[in-house]
């Protein structure tokens, strides 16, 4: 590759979207979309002052004819999402495993558009729903666009994509009546759950705390599906690809989820904007798990099962390269909404295998487009355009942009010396693995997609204790809102296969009969799936700082400084807006106040208190510091607040740091308490 190329590809997109960008409203005359200048936009033309609007309005028939028709419909599935554009580097040639042009230079930056998302819930559902996350990433390579379209976990609940529409139609909303929004706590879910027992293991990870993600910052992503490496050599290697956080990856508690969903539905949407424009770019490192093609058929489970994962103490995940986000939408309408996504679309070097969901993915992307975005042309739009040229034979359809000019439209031709014309793979054309397949034309599954409940049982096997009991409070909460006794049985006695105590806990809290027996003889963990074993860092970790009029100036100025310096971020909160006097006449604004915001939207909580505060102000920050408390999150107090937090008598509990004046050691326990999130030991009182 030579350097030209290289620039080619570092800043094509942003230039491309740049040359569609139009913000040249600034001191312009208003004008129709015709270019015609208006002289009045709020009044409509009539037949006298109270007389009846008049058709030759043109003005007004196509300001509302364009409002009529905004709308577009929303995704039927990851309908609510949030995007961003960022970069794309390799940490070393993959060479030798693929040929794909970005995954061989480490000096070459691809850009890419990201599209994070929750899946059941309408377009203006909440955040926080407990739901699997989309991480879909389009690599605009030299080669066209890769499409990695992947999820925050790394099974699936089915193995055939003929039964996509069935599970989707019974998690979301029930059909006669559109409730419950956003959620699987309703019975045709569950009915469907206990129908195909084959979802067992993606279950146990919805109701773990993976569902209920801190930030799409702190989330893993998984491709799902088992594709294929394949390297100038036609060589092949199944590969499952893998993003990691570099933040680590970190939840929620369902009580949380629950509050901010009603306090702050874009949390998570608000939370990525806000770290982007503040300049904490999220990072993800890419990883692969490689297996040769002679070891197909090595493990217990099926390598082509979408149900199961190749555990990565058995099959190591290689850090290939990392993506960092940098930049927000201009305008989320015109990307992060017209995105397409397609797991078809891929490069040279990537190819797919036999995966029977993977095999249905690959008709349904582009279908779905084809109506979403309103015809054959959305590869038009400036978000889905490659960087790299595209020329071929298709013509026209709705919203046609580009002007194909001559009379040639077909191939074979004489007329333009054949072109466009294929080319061979030396050339870069793409020519599909040659893998070998027979069999007759028949319905059926391999007796080996048939253990629906290991893996289940090796992620529960893999949690630790705090993980186990949220499982039991989602199980807990979600068939609990299931009104059918028949299939809140069927539940128990399904997840009986997986552990028998998990049962019995579930079949507790949701009236069910314990069962007798059952369980599993799986005794294999894999630690990787825990999240007590991932990255812990206080960086970009939110902290309330809670001040009266009378606080002490030096005292929190220190704390907010120390916080800063780690990279967390503090934000100040009284029992107003607005600027708070200490007790040496200096100020500090508050941002945010006890009517805003509660302690569910922070990582912490820092209370110094202030001479003046009133009896009221007092109760409310005791409030606020004992939900935190009984988040197990960390908390801290000077001066007036350290006495409430003695007063509450939890001074001596885990995590709570207290510090006098002067003494700056507390502050570093503070902070390596933040790093360190939730103190699960802590008793509660
Ligand atoms: Fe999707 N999926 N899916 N899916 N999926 C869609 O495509 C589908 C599956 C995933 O931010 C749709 O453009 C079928 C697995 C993401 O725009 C649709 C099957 C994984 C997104 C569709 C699956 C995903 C989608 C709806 C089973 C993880 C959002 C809108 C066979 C690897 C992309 C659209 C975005 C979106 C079909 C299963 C991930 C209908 C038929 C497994 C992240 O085409």
């Amino acid at each position: 590759m030579n350097d030209k190329q290289k620039s080619i590809s570092e800043n094509s997109k942003n230039e491309q979207l740049g040359m569609f960008r139009k913000n040249d409203n600034q001191n312009q005359a208003l004008t129709t979309n015709q270019g015609l200048k208006i002289a009045e936009d709020e009044v409509s033309l009539k037949a006298g002052e109270r007389g009846p609007t008049l058709m030759e309005d043109f003005h007004f028939r196509e300001k509302v004819t364009h409002f009529d028709h905004e709308r577009i419909p929303e995704r039927v599935v990851h309908a609510r999402g949030s995007g961003a554009h960022g970069v794309f580097e390799v940490y070393e040639s993959m060479r030798s495993y693929t040929k794909a042009k970005f995954l061989q230079d480490p000096n070459m930056k691809t850009p890419v558009f990201v599209r994070f998302s929750t899946v059941i819930g309408f377009r203006g559902s909440k955040d926080t729903a407990r739901d699997v996350r989309g991480f879909a990433t389009k690599f605009y390579t030299e080669e066209g666009n890769y499409d990695l379209v992947a999820n925050n976990m790394a099974p699936f609940f089915i193995q055939d994509a003929i039964k996509f529409p069935d599970f989707i139609h019974a998690n979301k909303p029930e059909p006669n009546n559109e409730i419950p929004q956003a959620t699987a706590s309703h019975d045709t879910f569950w009915d469907w759950i206990t129908q195909n027992q084959e979802s067992a293991h993606m279950v146990m990870w919805a109701m773990s705390d993976r569902a209920i993600p801190r930030s799409f910052r702190m989330m893993e992503g998984f491709g799902v599906n088992t594709f294929r490496f394949i390297n100038e050599e036609g060589k092949a290697h199944f590969v499952k690809f893998h993003w990691k956080p570099l933040l680590g990856v970190h939840s929620l508690l369902q009580a949380e989820a629950a509050k901010i969903g009603g306090e702050d539905p874009d949390f998570n949407r608000r939370d990525l904007w806000d770290n982007i424009e503040m300049g904490n770019y999220p990072e993800f490192e890419l990883g692969v798990q490689l297996l040769e093609e002679k070891d197909e058929f090595s493990f217990d489970f099926d390598i082509l099962d979408p149900t199961k994962l190749w555990p990565e103490e058995d099959v190591p995940v290689r850090i290939i390269g990392k993506m960092t986000l940098n930049r927000n939408v201009d305008n989320f309408f015109a990307e992060t909404e017209q995105v397409a996504f397609h797991p078809g679309n891929v490069v040279p070097g990537i190819d797919f295998s036999n995966d029977p969901l993977l095999q249905g993915r690959l008709f349904s992307y582009l279908d779905t487009q084809l109506i979403r975005l309103g015809g054959p042309n959305f590869h038009e739009i400036p978000i889905n355009r490659p960087v790299c040229p595209f020329h071929n034979n298709q013509r026209d359809g709705y919203g046609r942009q580009t002007i194909n000019v001559g009379n040639v439209a077909y191939h074979r031709n004489a007329m333009a010396n054949n072109s466009p014309y294929p080319v061979g793979e030396n050339e870069g054309g793409y020519v599909h693995h040659q893998e070998k397949v027979e069999g007759n034309k028949i319905r059926a599954r391999s007796a080996s997609f048939n253990d629906h409940f290991s893996q289940a049982t090796l992620f529960w096997n893999s949690m630790s204790a705090p993980e186990r009991q949220h499982i039991i409070n989602a199980f807990a909460f979600e068939v609990g809102r299931v009104k059918d006794k028949c299939i809140k049985q069927r539940v128990t006695d399904m997840f009986a296969n997986v552990d028998l105590d998990l049962a019995k806990a579930i079949a507790i809290k949701v009236g069910a009969t314990p069962p007798a027996s059952g369980g599993s003889t799986v005794t294999k963990a894999s630690p990787a799936l825990s999240q007590e074993n991932t990255v812990k860092t206080a960086r970009t970790r939110t902290v309330a700082v809670i001040i009266a009029e009378g606080f002490d100036y030096d005292q929190v100025n220190g704390v907010i400084k120390a916080l800063q310096a780690e990279g967390a971020q503090a934000a100040i909160i009284s029992d107003k807006i607005g600027m708070i006097t200490s007790s040496d006449a200096s100020q500090m604004e508050a941002v945010k106040s006890f009517i805003t915001d509660s302690s569910v939207v922070f990582d912490a909580v820092y209370i110094d208190g202030g001479k003046k505060a009133d009896p009221y102000f007092a109760m409310e920050a005791c409030k606020f510091l004992k939900e935190a408390f009984i988040h197990f999150k960390p908390i801290a107090g000077t001066n007036e607040g350290k006495q409430w937090i003695e007063d509450e008598k939890i001074g001596n509990s885990l995590g709570v740091f207290l510090g006098s004046v002067g003494d700056n050691e507390f502050i570093s326990q503070f902070i390596k308490g933040i790093a360190f999130h939730r103190f699960w030991d802590r008793i509660l009182v």
